[in-house]
């Protein structure tokens, strides 16, 4: 195998930050070599010492960045579907978690899961993001909710990429909900914040996230599992402000975290810190189809103060069984009017930075090159199909 290979006669979507838009390069040619894009720009102006390298012609085919998932819970034990069922029959909340519903039946069906049960199932939903052109997926912990399961859900998103061509990025999120017959304050000293230093200590984590709702974690809960994560040197992420407004983004602002996912109740406040602290906005739709919420997330307040903007399946079994990054795109622009080059910045470039990820999500000399190839001409084809999977090929890491 030649070591360097040029994708010609290609439409380049770079996705560079320089572009508000999609950084698109007509023409194109993209040259991998070692892994790594070498160059991209007009064929016409190749260098000359790539000129002889082994060529393959793209027939005019879009190329992206690869695609990056950036908050993701697909490792998990059984599903919910029996309480989907039961809820558009009209039951309650109350009657749902009654029925051994919600997510304390996650929870359940996960600590009895072995290690290679929840693999099995987690490899099957990454095939799934893969075949969609993913090449990065961030992969949470928080339904095990005592040290041995939180430490087995996290090994189990380790071993994924050791199965698959597929780079995996971790986040600890013992702080997701309050065991049942568990005081919140006690759940986050004795066991949330020992798990936290267990998983670290076996190299498990990449980065820490907490739920800040009524219905989970408070400010300040949050902020002892945030200052420990800080001793530790991890870095943030949040869900913020999904059901209500209780102070989470301007929390993850304050911690210079590197993400702030749902926020449909953030404010114009909140999208000012955001701006300032330069931490991401995740946008989940997913979550938000699911749970038929209305208020939708202040994306002209992100515009307008430059808060850059990610978009993410939040794949879970409870609120966003979404398995298709692709929908999640289609998504953001169908319910929240976000752009598709905002979209697709919002799975390329800005989802990398989500992550804290500077090698990935843009087509630019010395990134890794992650690139999908699609079957579409236009970039805005991408978010436009509905339950369309025009990929053509993956490129990870060089290697198709
Ligand atoms: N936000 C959500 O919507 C879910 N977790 C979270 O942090 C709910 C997870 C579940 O119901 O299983
Ligand atoms: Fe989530």
């Amino acid at each position: 195998m030649p070591s360097t290979t040029v994708f010609s006669n290609a439409t380049a979507a770079t996705m560079t930050p320089e572009t508000a838009d999609y950084g698109l390069v007509r023409n194109a040619a993209i040259v991998v070599s070692d892994g790594r894009i070498a160059w991209v720009g007009a064929q016409e102006a190749l260098p000359e010492p790539y000129r002889d390298a082994p060529t393959q012609d793209l027939d005019g085919r879009l190329v992206t960045p690869a695609l990056i998932d950036c908050h993701t819970h697909i490792v998990h034990g059984g599903n919910r579907a029996m309480e989907f069922e039961m809820r558009l029959q009209g039951a309650s909340y109350e009657e749902v978690a009654r029925a051994g519903g919600g997510i304390v039946s996650t929870v359940s069906a996960t600590r009895e899961a072995s290690f290679d049960e929840l693999l099995a199932k987690a490899l099957t939903r990454a095939d799934a993001l893969i075949a969609q052109g993913v090449s990065t997926v961030e992969i949470k912990s928080g339904y095990g909710l005592n040290q041995e399961t939180e430490l087995k859900m996290l090994r189990v998103a380790r071993a994924i990429a050791q199965h698959r061509p597929i780079r995996v990025m971790t986040s600890f999120l013992g702080a997701h909900a309050v065991p049942k017959g568990m005081d919140a304050d006690a759940y986050i000293d004795t066991i949330c914040i020992p798990a936290l230093n267990a998983a670290h200590a076996e190299g498990l984590v990449d980065a820490v996230d907490g739920f800040c709702e009524g219905i989970a974690f408070d400010t300040t809960q949050i902020s002892r599992v945030f200052d420990q994560a800080r001793a530790l040197g991890l870095p943030l992420k949040l869900h913020a402000e999904q059901l209500s407004n209780i102070g989470g983004t301007a929390l993850a602002a304050r911690y210079g975290a590197m993400s702030a996912d749902h926020v449909e109740y953030a404010t114009e406040d909140d999208a000012r810190a955001l701006a300032a602290s330069g931490t991401v906005a995740v946008i989940l739709p997913g979550a938000f189809y699911t749970i038929h919420e209305t208020q939708a997330p202040p994306i002209q307040a992100f515009r307008d103060h430059g808060v850059p903007m990610a978009v993410a399946t939040d794949w879970n079994p409870g609120t966003s069984p979404l398995g298709s990054i692709l929908l999640a795109m289609n998504m953001a622009c169908t319910l929240f009017r976000m752009t598709p080059a905002e979209a697709l910045a919002g799975t390329t470039r800005n989802a990398a930075r989500a992550l804290g990820l500077t090698d990935t999500g843009t087509i630019a000399p010395g990134m890794r090159a992650d690139l999908a190839i699609w079957n579409v001409a236009e970039p805005a084809e991408l978010s436009y199909g509905i339950g369309i999977n025009p990929l053509h090929n993956r490129i990870f890491g060089g290697v198709q």
